[in-house]
């Protein structure tokens, strides 16, 4: 999204990969065999969304969202902070879908979703300041999140009693960038 966002996606030859899967194409750039992964033209190859995103920033110049100085650590901040609630979801998908029903942890997944639910609490209340403000990268991390939980987990946990949220993330919907990156659903 974000390297659609900024005018860079033809600079980017994007490669499909499965993931989990000794044969992934992905593990020929990055061991750990995770998604996204960016190379670079001399090789580097760059893991982890908020590293990728903060390069694809560098590079954008004046299209970059985050602006600066003082403005882009509260941007990067709340990205941060985004990423963690979507790597604390994740692990709980893992446990819901990796391991049988009966040697799930139920104190784990009480944790995490009282962890999730504090989470999207303070997204909620971001509605009317960071996730109000103009376009920055966290607003894309978040809209990544909710797509990830409406697909594989359950998308009334996080809307139940959110509505402005809801309201949010339907606008956000709504850009192009979004549609053309969506998760497919089959
Ligand atoms: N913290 C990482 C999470 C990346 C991640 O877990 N991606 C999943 C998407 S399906 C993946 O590649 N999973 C493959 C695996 O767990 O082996 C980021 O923000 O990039």
């Amino acid at each position: 999204m974000l390297a659609r966002l900024t005018g860079q996606i033809g600079d980017i030859e994007e490669i499909e990969t499965t993931v989990r899967d000794p044969n992934a194409p992905v593990l020929v750039y990055n061991p750990t065999g995770k998604v996204p992964t960016l190379v670079l033209d001399d090789g580097t190859a760059l893991s982890e969304s908020l590293l990728i995103t903060t390069y694809l920033e560098e590079r954008a110049g004046a299209r970059a969202l985050n602006g600066r100085g003082a403005a882009r650590w509260d941007a990067l901040g709340f990205d941060a902070f985004v990423t963690a609630t979507a790597d604390n979801v994740a692990w709980m998908f893992r446990e819901l879908t990796m391991k049988e029903a009966d040697k799930q942890s139920p104190t784990f997944l009480a944790l995490e979703r009282g962890r999730a639910q504090r989470n999207y609490d303070a997204l909620a209340a971001a509605v009317d300041t960071q996730l109000g403000a103009p376009l920055r990268t966290g607003h894309l991390t978040a809209a990544a999140l909710f797509a990830f939980v409406d697909l594989f987990l359950d998308g009334n946990v996080w809307r139940k009693d959110r509505p402005a949220l809801a309201t949010w993330y339907e606008r956000f919907r709504e850009r192009p960038a979004f549609q053309e990156t969506e998760p497919a659903t089959s």
